[in-house]
């Protein structure tokens, strides 16, 4: 399957890039697993050593422990040396949506204090402006979903409370609350209205990433071939 190939040579590029001796932000979603367990492989062979990951959600915990990646929290380090994470959208300002696993509420907390964070995406991911494929998620405490959804569809989204697939009812996410996926026609001010999202009372955190990313790897197939760039 030459898309998870690709997820897992862009995992890996991301992996080899972490130091012995680093405390990793460990992402969440289908790519960052990849690179969680090539940190985990590299551990190991002995190759890598010392790592410790902050996990950015229980997916990224559980495969962490799959992976022997030993963990510790924020109250126990003074910085996060990299962070390893996905996105949905990459616009050529490297500004990111990212919650399509509705986990960026950790995310953007891990990934905002990391001094390296490192993306790891297909090329699909790359758009030209914020908003033209994926709408951004926001999570809100349950009961304020529905003035949130009248106040977002003020500013021109179209809200949608995310329903659970093998759950019944909506997502909750890993902090109890629910998520609103609010598509926009296309974002000109991702700065702005990642501001004003946020500062709608009962909204805990937007997906929209500004001014974060500091590398991105773009996994690509090129002739039947898995190449990153
Ligand atoms: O939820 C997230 O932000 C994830 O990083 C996600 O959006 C990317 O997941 P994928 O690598 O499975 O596409």
């Amino acid at each position: 399957d030459p898309v998870k190939l690709m997820k897992q040579k862009v995992g890996k590029a991301a992996a080899d890039l972490v130091k012995s001796g680093s405390i990793v932000g460990l992402g969440t979603g289908s790519t960052t697993a990849f690179a969680i367990q090539y940190i985990g492989e590299r551990l190991k062979s002995g190759e890598l050593k010392d790592i410790v990951g902050v996990p950015t959600s229980f997916q990224a915990e559980v495969l962490a422990k799959e992976y022997g990646i030993p963990l510790t929290t924020l109250d126990a380090i003074d910085h996060i040396d990299i962070a390893i994470d996905g996105a949905d959208e990459v616009d050529p300002q490297k500004n990111l949506i990212k919650g399509g696993g509705a986990a960026h509420t950790r995310e953007k907390v891990v990934d905002y204090l990391a001094d390296q964070f490192i993306v790891v995406v297909d090329g699909g991911k790359l758009v030209d402006r914020l908003g033209s494929v994926f709408a951004v998620p926001v999570e809100v405490i349950p009961m304020a979903v529905t003035p949130v959804m009248r106040a977002v569809a003020k500013l021109g989204g179209k809200p949608e409370l995310r329903m659970g697939v093998k759950k019944a009812g909506p997502v909750i996410t890993d902090q109890g609350n629910m998520v609103i996926d609010v598509k926009f026609d296309s974002i000109d001010d991702p700065v702005n209205l990642e501001k004003t999202l946020n500062n709608i009372p009962g909204v805990l955190e937007n997906g929209i990433f500004v001014n974060c990313a500091d590398r991105v790897l773009i996994g690509e197939v090129k002739d039947g071939q898995p190449v990153v760039r």
